[in-house]
């Protein structure tokens, strides 16, 4: 398209990029650099795109992308090595917490992270998410919980919430037959080795920017090197929960977070805040 030619909400762009943008525009938002220039995959609504785009601005924000390792999980974001531009190893489903642990004791000196779906990371990967968070192994741990299984399908999940229905429960989630939903983040936080356990969500701006303040601890309390960071974000799958992506934001604000509430469920003390001294981590 020439620049002389008149954009009307009509006109079919062959690439929204190509649109000029007025010199008397103030710019105030820019994708982070952290972002490769690859198009999402993701579906309308999904809550995987913003939580990439909060993961990118806090390494931008944190100037970490040099030194930061995520591992990518099997799911809906199985690509995710092919949006965040920083280093990342894929894993096998379920695997993520058992092969980040591998990283970051061979490089113990670069922020290490999982990113995770319900499926992966509470289901066929309990054991290993389990282990890791007992053992207080220094990671941040992602945890995308849209009480699915997105990517094959929408099947039945062990964080469905009671009565939902999906591809495998089609009357709707019995608790009585398969147990109630496991509360991944209230299940680990007892555990000693679990340094600072929240849920976060990002079906609203406000929730958007709490969930990236809580990513940003969570990459920050990586260089006390105390124990695991685990951060659950309640997120939408519009077209598995078969719904529009404004329905799905309704569902989380009305349904989910009536199950899973939002906010800050194992804190740091100050204590637990101050930076290992010069003299003991010369030790
Ligand atoms: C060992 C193994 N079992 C099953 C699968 C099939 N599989 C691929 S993705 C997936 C579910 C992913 O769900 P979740 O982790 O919640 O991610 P979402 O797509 O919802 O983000 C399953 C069961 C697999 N790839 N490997
Ligand atoms: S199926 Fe669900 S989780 Fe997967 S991309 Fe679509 S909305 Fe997102
Ligand atoms: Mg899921």
């Amino acid at each position: 398209m020439s620049d002389k030619e008149t954009i009307t909400e009509d006109t079919i762009l062959e690439d929204p990029q190509c649109v000029q943008v007025p010199d008397d525009y103030d710019l105030i938002y820019e994708r982070p650099h952290t972002l490769t220039d690859t198009k999402f995959h993701y579906c309308p609504g999904c809550g995987h795109s913003t939580a990439h785009k909060l993961l990118g601005e806090v390494f931008q924000e944190l100037g970490i992308q040099e030194k930061t390792i995520g591992v990518a999980p099997v799911g809906c974001s199985v690509f995710a090595y092919d949006y965040l531009d920083i280093d990342m190893q894929e894993a096998a489903h379920g695997r993520a917490c058992a092969v980040a642990t591998g990283i970051k004791r061979i490089h113990p000196d670069k922020y290490v992270f999982t990113y995770q779906g319900d499926g992966d990371l509470a289901a066929i990967g309990t054991a290993e998410t389990i282990h890791t968070i007992n053992r207080g192994e220094n990671i941040l741990i992602v945890f995308i919980n849209n009480a699915v299984y997105g990517m094959t399908s929408g099947q039945m999940a062990p964080t469905t919430l009671p009565g939902m229905v999906t591809t495998t429960s089609p009357y709707g989630r019995d608790i009585s037959d398969v147990g109630s939903p496991i509360k991944v983040a209230e299940l680990i936080a007892p555990l000693p080795g679990a340094f600072y356990v929240t849920r976060q969500s990002v079906h609203t701006a406000g929730n958007v920017r709490k969930a990236k303040k809580a990513l940003v601890n969570g990459f920050k309390y990586q260089r006390l090197n105390k124990g695991t960071c685990f951060i659950e974000i309640i997120s939408n799958c519009p077209s598995n929960w078969k719904m529009t992506p404004l329905v799905s934001n309704e569902f989380i604000e009305n349904e989910m977070l009536k199950y899973y509430p939002l906010g800050d469920i194992k804190v740091p003390s100050r204590e637990d805040l101050t930076e290992p001294k010069a003299e003991e981590e010369a030790k």
